[in-house]
């Protein structure tokens, strides 16, 4: 089992699609297992937009994560994280296949609504991040529907 990162960024809040990002990942089979909503700290975003300090739009990324609440998800599940990158799309909206979110709902490369970590070692530091109280850990029943156990 992985757990995995998801930010529903600005542009998702704002444009009253949390709910609609949310449903993609639980409906999917992805088992939730942190929530929260939070003006982002500049020193998080900077640590976890680390990989892209050197990037030219850098600083208008740190702009536009700051410009509004976003909401944090932890999501747990078999592969979770490619299963999630999957479900998201390619960078830019324009460009990511249709059933994917961003492909779904949006046009732009920097306003893409969510972000979903992109390795077991950067999931495991940006969960750090963003939920340094750690995740929690439930039993959810309809799994036993997601997952067949002989497989
Ligand atoms: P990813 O979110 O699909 O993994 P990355 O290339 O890792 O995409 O870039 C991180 C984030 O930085 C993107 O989700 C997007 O919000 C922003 N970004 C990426 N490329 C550009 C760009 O060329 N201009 C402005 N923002 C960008
Ligand atoms: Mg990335």
């Amino acid at each position: 089992m992985e757990t995995t990162l998801i930010l529903v960024k600005p542009d998702g809040v704002q444009r009253g699609l949390i709910g609609s990002v949310i449903n993609r990942f639980e409906a999917k089979g992805l088992q939730l297992v942190g929530l929260k909503m939070l003006n982002a700290p500049r020193e998080l975003l900077e640590k976890h937009y680390a990989v892209h300090s050197e990037r030219p739009f850098f600083g208008s990324l740190l702009e536009f994560m700051s410009s509004g609440p976003v909401v944090a998800l932890a999501l747990k599940g078999e592969g979770a994280i490619s299963v999630a990158r999957k479900l998201i799309g390619a960078t830019n909206g324009a460009e990511a296949e249709a059933g994917t979110i961003r492909g779904d709902y949006g046009m732009s490369k920097s306003f893409n609504m969510v972000h979903g970590s992109d390795s077991a070692e950067n999931a495991e530091m940006e969960l750090g991040l963003w939920f340094e109280d750690g995740t929690l850990d439930y039993e959810l029943n309809g799994l036993r529907w997601v997952y067949d156990p002989s497989e």
